[in-house]
């Protein structure tokens, strides 16, 4: 019996391991200009499209957060973008992964991002971050969203 429970706990353990290891990372950008934040809305699928979210993607295999972060802001919007640091917690996507937040800059002060997979891109000032209408995960964000877009 004791080595039938060893068995069946060492069975948890891989699966626990398993499970883990297809955990993806989400990364997102937090851009934040001239006290607006960089807000995208989405296109798709039907169930999120219309809805709010920051900029960003999945972590490629063999690619840092930060290339990640990178090359989705440049997929995406078009522009280049400077990751600084990380924002906020991370936050479980059912059946993806986990959502991380990093916060970046927008290399050229000039540039305007256009909303290429997206169905809009817009600025929103602090003040009007609670009221739009966010994917799930994003809207756990929002105080770590307005303290940010407040102090720049
Ligand atoms: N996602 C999210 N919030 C973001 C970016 C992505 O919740 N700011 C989720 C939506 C998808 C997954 O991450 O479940 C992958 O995103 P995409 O479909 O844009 O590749």
């Amino acid at each position: 019996l004791v080595l039938r429970l060893l068995a069946a706990h060492r069975t948890q353990v891989e699966l626990r391991s398993l499970e883990l290891a297809a955990a993806k990372i989400v990364v997102a950008a937090a851009v934040v200009r001239e006290g607006k934040l960089l807000v995208q809305q989405r296109s798709y699928p039907m169930s999120l499209a219309g809805k709010w979210e920051l900029p960003g993607g999945r972590v490629e295999p063999g690619e840092t957060e930060v290339e990640a972060l990178v090359r989705e802001c440049h997929e995406e919007m078009g522009v280049v973008v400077r990751p600084l640091g990380r924002l906020g917690p991370d936050i479980p996507l059912p059946g993806v992964g986990l959502l991380r937040t990093h916060t970046a800059w927008l290399d050229a002060a000039d540039v305007q991002p256009r909303a290429v997979e997206h169905r809009a891109v817009r600025w929103v000032a602090a003040a009007h971050l609670a009221g739009l209408d966010w994917v799930a995960a994003d809207r756990v964000l929002v105080p770590a969203l307005v303290a940010l877009t407040e102090q720049v």
